[in-house]
């Protein structure tokens, strides 16, 4: 298991919180998503032999938010 976070950009209110956290737990192997929607910081647990951190963030940025 592997923890990663991920600075996301324009999240701006819990629809978009929800939105980043549910593409994320979509994934298969993601296990836990924490979203701080102030900071834009996203931390993710997820298992590396079944998601890269590039899905994490292709995931993201297909919700239309960008990984710096
Ligand atoms: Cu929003």
């Amino acid at each position: 298991m592997q923890t990663e976070m991920l600075a996301v950009k324009g999240m701006t209110c819990s629809h978009c919180q929800s939105s980043v956290e549910g593409a994320l737990k979509g994934l298969d192997g993601v296990s836990s998503v924490d979203v701080n929607l102030e900071s834009g910081k996203v931390e993710v647990n997820f298992d590396e032999a079944k998601v890269s951190l590039e899905k994490l963030k292709e995931a993201v940025e297909d919700q239309g938010y960008d990984v710096a």
